[in-house]
């Protein structure tokens, strides 16, 4: 596609599809014009590998996800066509810049944080692998939360991302299916005779397809993340009008509309929220019955499922499939139970992302049974099953029976997903290799005993070509002159770059590059906040959502540390450096939020004292989201990954640093303990406990406090914050999180506050020699090839899916 053709095409889209002429047109109505105009070009693949999905005899990967967290399409389209070039040439011929037109996109943000993110990166690498994809998911009216920070507290406000229309979607009106909900069921004699059981709903929604094309890089693969959004049916309207009760029609209408209204912004689930329950099942029921639709469409036996598609669980939200699956198989299409289990367990594999207790997901049953009076039965039936084969060929006592159930009958009844996710799935994997052991030995020890084949690891991985290519291009630049664009698909390449780290040469290179990135992200802050930071200081980051287990309050202790030494003596010789933060906290999480008000107390004390802020500031991006992220991670020297030992699944901000070569403060949690294996001890900083010595002391019986009387930096860190030296002398604000701390500190921030210190000063010693700094941050960059999501995909495809390479062909 050349320059000309793609004017042409954006001017007869701006007459044709948008209606305004060029002399009238806004800036907005350029981008409009252009993305349909890529979109058109993506259309071509897109009908392209339909056609060969419905033609060959081909397995599918399904991802279902409550979240899908894309970011901006229109530079990572430009990017994978490789068509960059000719755009930018073409809008310039037409009075525009396209940064400013990349600029006009509202970031589709369908998800919270690293598991919604993770998601998007696997939509890539499927596409980019040439492995056929579907991405099952919730069409949100609104995502997740924009961030303002207001007198140094959070504000939410809501994200109407489609308000400008979306030009990436198109509507699916004929892709529909109705979802049903409440009711009863009953026993009835089917024309055979046999007795039956039978759903008898009073509710039910329609679900409608919207599909985004999701294009591999430099490849004609052309996958689809279809989305569901519900709307009311018709039939329900019309009975209402026949009664005369038209605004009864459109109460209905809208509280059918409601359940893909909002995103939920909490990354673990509050107990038994109704409108979640339901969501999780609309996206679900609507999935599983386009696949059975597929089936049906290539003429397909339903005994072939399993060998169709391969459907992921992302984590418990999309488990309820596991129930709906058997309802259709043996409800609908008269399965025999049995049949209908094996195909059930063939199809689904299982991920989980987390070990936190409270994050695992249960429902009441009094709220299952009104909203899935059906489930619940098949999930009775299956744990009957279930339990009386454990009692049989296990051999197990009643204690531990009760463990593996799938209701929890401590208290009130509650139906436990993950359990219900473990039966029902062949394959169990968590997303880090710790994380993974760590689940054999925790959660779901008694279903490793059961089935230790079923449980494997799956090291997650972020898309090179979004958090590397995209977001860096100097880097990428610089890379690919050294050691050609082979890394961009094949990441291990990036191992060429070793001997280039002795090159005094290449390391001036390089560093010029990480600074001209952080001149440009030193000029966002500045525009966002009015904080001034010098790009030659430090930039140590810590940005992701606001939790205790990630501890930026050990982060923000380390800067009051420096602060008070300066404050002791203003001559002291340290190495400048901006702490910059950036996270959302959860709405309802109070603790999270007072951490982000302390963050920016800190800051404005730090920011504003002569004595200290020509060493230190720090700054707080609001807003953190993957568009700005594209600008903090080639920007950063320093990566924070300080989380509590055993408590991050994973991680994947970790791996977005490592391959822009910042260096890592990490603990041995996650991910990080396999980016410390492949960079090399020497080129990362770790500090900490580890997950066994968490375990030890809390065992033991951890006293904060004590770590408070044993350390004068610490206690004068505390004293500053308890006495209002950051709230202008409120001694109120602060206190819950003082108290915490003091009290109970759940994540031991206490207790590893000191080897964080000492770990921090001995990372100012070496900032203080740039050509080792330099050195460590080509390794790290070098030797990060694993952490692409083109590997973490390799390995799903090949050991749990079985989904084989599919070349597109374009006929012309
Ligand atoms: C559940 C129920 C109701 C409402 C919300 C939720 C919910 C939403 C998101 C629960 C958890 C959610 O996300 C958790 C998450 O992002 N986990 C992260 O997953 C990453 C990808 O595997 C890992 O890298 C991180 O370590 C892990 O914290």
């Amino acid at each position: 596609m050349s320059a000309p053709e793609i004017k042409k095409s954006i001017l007869d889209h701006l007459t044709y599809s948008i209606g305004r002429p060029p002399s009238l047109a806004s800036k907005q109505d350029y981008y409009k014009a252009l993305a349909l105009t890529v979109r058109d070009r993506l259309q071509q693949h897109w009908v392209e590998t339909v056609q060969a999905y419905l033609e060959q005899d081909l397995k599918v990967a399904c991802y279902l996800s409550a979240e899908f967290l894309m970011g901006p399409h229109l530079g990572n389209n430009l990017l994978n066509l490789g068509i960059e070039n000719e755009v930018r040439q073409a809008v310039k011929e037409m009075g525009c810049e396209l940064d400013e037109l990349l600029a006009e996109e509202e970031e589709p943000g369908l998800g919270n944080g690293g598991l919604g993110r993770l998601a998007a990166c696997y939509m890539d690498s499927l596409a980019t692998l040439e492995r056929l994809a579907l991405g099952y998911g919730i069409r949100y009216e609104f995502g997740i939360f924009d961030q303002e920070i207001r007198d140094g507290w959070q504000c939410e406000i809501t994200d109407k991302w489609l308000r400008s229309g979306n030009p990436w979607e198109i509507a699916k009106p004929e892709i529909t299916y109705y979802v049903n909900f409440g009711g009863h069921t009953e026993y009835y004699r089917d024309e055979a005779g046999a007795e039956r059981i039978r759903w008898v709903p009073d509710r039910a929604v329609k679900g409608m397809a919207y599909d985004t094309p999701i294009q591999g890089y430099r490849v004609n693969t052309c996958n689809t993340l279809r989305l569901w959004s519900a709307e009311a049916c018709e039939s329900f309207d019309f009975q209402a009008f026949n009664t005369g009760d038209y605004y009864g029609a459109v109460d209905d209408k809208v509280i059918s509309e409601t359940i893909t209204k909002v995103l939920y912004p909490n990354d673990e689930p509050e107990i038994g929220k109704r409108l979640r329950l339901l969501q999780q099942y609309f996206f679900v029921s609507c999935s599983l019955q386009d696949m059975l639709r597929l089936l049906d469409a290539q003429g397909q036996p339903t005994q072939r499922f399993p060998e169709k598609f391969a459907v992921q669980l992302n984590d418990t939200h999309p488990s309820i499939g596991v129930a709906e699956l058997m309802r259709l198989l043996v409800d609908e299409r008269r399965l025999s139970w049995e049949d209908a289990w094996d195909i059930t367990v063939l199809t689904f594999g299982y991920t989980n992302h987390t070990l936190l207790p409270e994050a695992l997901e249960t429902w009441p049953l009094p709220l299952f049974r009104e909203l899935l009076p059906r489930h619940l039965e098949i999930i009775y039936e299956i744990n009957a099953r279930f339990l009386a084969s454990v009692r049989e060929t296990h051999h197990q006592d009643d204690e531990h029976v009760k463990r593996l159930s799938l209701i929890d009958e401590n208290g009130e009844k509650r139906i436990r997903m993950a359990h219900l996710a473990c039966v029902g799935s062949h394959a169990i994997n968590g997303v880090a290799a710790l994380h993974s052991e760590l689940l054999k030995r925790s959660v779901l020890k008694d279903f490793y005993e059961l089935w230790p084949e079923r449980f494997n690891n799956k090291t997650n991985g972020v898309t090179p070509r979004r958090f590397m290519a995209l977001a860096n291009p100097k880097l990428s630049e610089l890379i690919t002159r050294t050691i050609g664009d082979g890394w961009i698909t094949h990441t291990e390449e990036l191992r060429m770059l070793e001997p280039f780290s002795e090159d005094a040469a290449f390391r001036k290179e390089w560093r010029l590059v990480k600074q001209s990135n952080k001149q440009q992200l030193a000029d966002y802050i500045l525009k966002q906040t009015g904080i001034e930071l010098d790009p030659s200081w430090m930039f140590d980051v810590q940005v992701k959502r606001i939790h205790e287990y990630k501890r930026q309050h050990l982060n923000i202790l380390h800067v009051i540390t420096l602060y008070n030494r300066l404050k002791r003596d203003p001559k002291l010789a340290i190495a400048p450096r901006a702490f910059i933060f950036g996270g959302k906290a959860a709405p309802g999480y109070f603790i999270a939020k007072r951490i982000i008000k302390l963050i920016n107390a800190v800051g404005e004390v730090v920011n504003n004292d002569p004595d200290v802020n020509k060493k230190l500031r720090v700054a707080f991006v609001p807003n953190f989201n993957v568009q700005n992220g594209q600008l903090i991670y080639p920007a950063a020297d320093l990566s924070e990954q300080i989380s509590m030992a055993g408590k991050e699944a994973s991680g994947t901000g970790n791996m977005k640093f490592t391959l822009n070569g910042a260096l890592t403060i990490g603990t041995l949690d996650g991910a990080n303990v396999e980016i410390r294996d492949e960079v090399g001890e020497e080129n990362f900083f770790l500090f900490g406990l580890t997950t066994e010595e968490t375990l030890r002391l809390q065992q033991q019986g951890y006293r904060p406090y004590a770590y408070v009387e044993g350390n004068s930096e610490l206690a004068e860190a505390i004293r500053l914050i308890a006495s209002g030296h950051f709230s202008h002398g409120d001694t109120e604000v602060f206190r819950p999180l003082v108290d915490n701390l003091c009290q109970s500190d759940p994540f031991l921030v206490f207790a590893d506050y000191a080897d964080y210190i000492a770990c921090q000063d001995k990372v100012a010693g070496v900032w203080k020699d740039p050509e080792n700094w330099t050195r460590m941050s080509i390794l790290n960059t070098a030797r990060a090839g694993k952490f692409s999501s083109d590997r973490a995909i390799r390995e799903y495809c090949d050991e749990i899916w079985d989904v084989r390479p599919v070349p597109i062909m374009i006929k012309d």
